[in-house]
């Protein structure tokens, strides 16, 4: 399933094309991020884990067979961040110029139910993918590979906005005491190892391809079908917390910008600009010519034992040293995310009315069997 390094057949002028190792390559950031990095001449290999059913949707659209060696730059490789032996043959086979740390059980509501999993996918994984690039370094002296962590604003927790790199850590749920862990194991191999090695801190970023048991896409989701006919309610925790949302895509090139630098460092990437979950009805349901207030039922399944209320992050550092800057804004992210759901919800109509009919004619057919 994987090339090894030497085939890396490099651009036409001759130069070796840089290569990127991507784990959680099938979740939403890193499909954006995939995508990105083959428009820019990469070749991408991504760590995918096993599951029962086929879990690349996100990237089943940019996946060439890899037999077609001249088109394949995407590669994906069976491995698990619980799985210390698969993160470093694959770091000695790849040998990539850049790794991005995008796996996680990134759900915090879910982190309570699964603290422990949690904690060894989300901080002891950081920690075995930074010492098989540390282990990888240290016996090859490809001294030159870099680091990204995806780190996030829930690793603030209850500090009061605005948050940025000098804001202290208050976490509030096992996911975000473990982001925490994996962010000082990363700056800790920077400072011991002299590893490239960067925190993004990220605030939350949604897009189309959002996880659906998120509250954005879950609301777009409801959204849809309502609008279509196929749901009425729409069960909800806390609307009254406060979130900074951004568009994935436009988060994934601050990941890149980071690796790009001459020096390691970490950085905060926010839109500064925050909404309430109840804004967010308002604003996506309002789109559609609907009243939140007729759907939603409030449902206390899902309040969290401690609640984040309030983020809103100051990105200044990130806008001045990287140059980056948010280009989709609040309301064209909702409008986005609708959008795409009230297409998937009309197909997802055409599919039930089939069906319907089908019922209805073997009803019928049954019907005359038996009269
Ligand atoms: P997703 O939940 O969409 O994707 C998570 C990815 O991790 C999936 O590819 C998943 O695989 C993979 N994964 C989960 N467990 C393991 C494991 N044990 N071994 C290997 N892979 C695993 O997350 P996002 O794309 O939204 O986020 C990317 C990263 O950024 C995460 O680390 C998240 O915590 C962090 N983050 C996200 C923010 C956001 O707003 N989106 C904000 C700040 C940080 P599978 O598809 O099989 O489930
Ligand atoms: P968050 O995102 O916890 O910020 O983590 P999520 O969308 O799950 O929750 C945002 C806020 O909405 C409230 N809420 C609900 N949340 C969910 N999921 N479902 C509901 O029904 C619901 N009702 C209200 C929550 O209480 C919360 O206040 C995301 C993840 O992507 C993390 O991996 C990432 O690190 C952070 O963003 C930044």
């Amino acid at each position: 399933m994987a090339s090894d390094r030497s085939e890396s057949t490099g651009d036409s002028n001759g130069d070796r094309r840089k290569v990127a190792l991507i784990t959680g390559i099938t979740g939403q950031d890193g499909s954006y991020l995939t995508e990105f990095l083959l428009d820019k001449g990469y070749e991408v290999h991504g760590l995918i884990r096993r599951s029962s059913n086929f879990n690349t949707q996100r990237v089943n659209h940019i996946y060439i067979d890899p037999h077609n060696v001249h088109k394949a730059r995407m590669k994906l490789h069976y491995a698990d961040l619980t799985d210390a032996s698969s993160l470093r043959r694959w770091i000695d086979t790849i040998q990539p110029d850049e790794v991005y740390n995008l796996a996680a059980q990134s759900h915090v509501a879910v982190s309570f139910e699964i603290p422990d999993y949690t904690a060894d996918v989300v901080a002891t994984g950081a920690l075995r993918l930074l010492e098989a690039v540390r282990s990888h370094i240290s016996a090859t002296g490809r001294s030159n590979i870099r680091y990204y962590q995806a780190g996030s604003s829930e690793m603030f927790g209850s500090t009061p906005p605005p948050q940025s790199e000098f804001t202290p850590f208050h976490p509030r749920s096992p996911y975000a005491v473990s982001k925490c862990a994996a962010h000082w194991y990363t700056v800790n191999y920077r400072e011991a190892y002299g590893i490239f090695a960067c925190n993004g801190i990220l605030f939350n970023h949604e897009s189309p391809r959002r996880g659906e048991n998120f509250v954005t896409r879950k609301i777009t989701r409801a959204v849809g079908r309502i609008k279509i006919g196929l749901q009425s309610k729409l069960f909800l925790g806390n609307l009254q917390a406060s979130r900074d949302w951004g568009f994935a895509g436009d988060y994934v090139e601050a990941m890149w910008m980071m690796l790009q630098q001459e020096k390691p460092d970490d950085y905060v990437v926010a839109t500064e600009e925050s909404h309430t979950v109840e804004e967010f009805l308002e604003e996506a349901f309002g789109y559609v010519g609907l009243k939140w207030s007729d759907h939603v039922v409030i449902d206390k399944r899902y309040f969290r034992p401690t609640e984040v209320d309030n983020l809103k992050g100051d990105s200044s550092k990130a806008r001045k040293v990287l140059g980056w800057k948010p280009k989709v804004g609040f309301k064209q992210l909702v409008k986005m995310m609708v959008d795409e759901d009230v297409e998937l919800a009309k197909r997802e109509k055409v599919l039930v009315d089939a069906v319907c009919r089908t019922c209805f004619q073997l009803q019928n057919s049954c019907g005359k069997v038996s009269a």
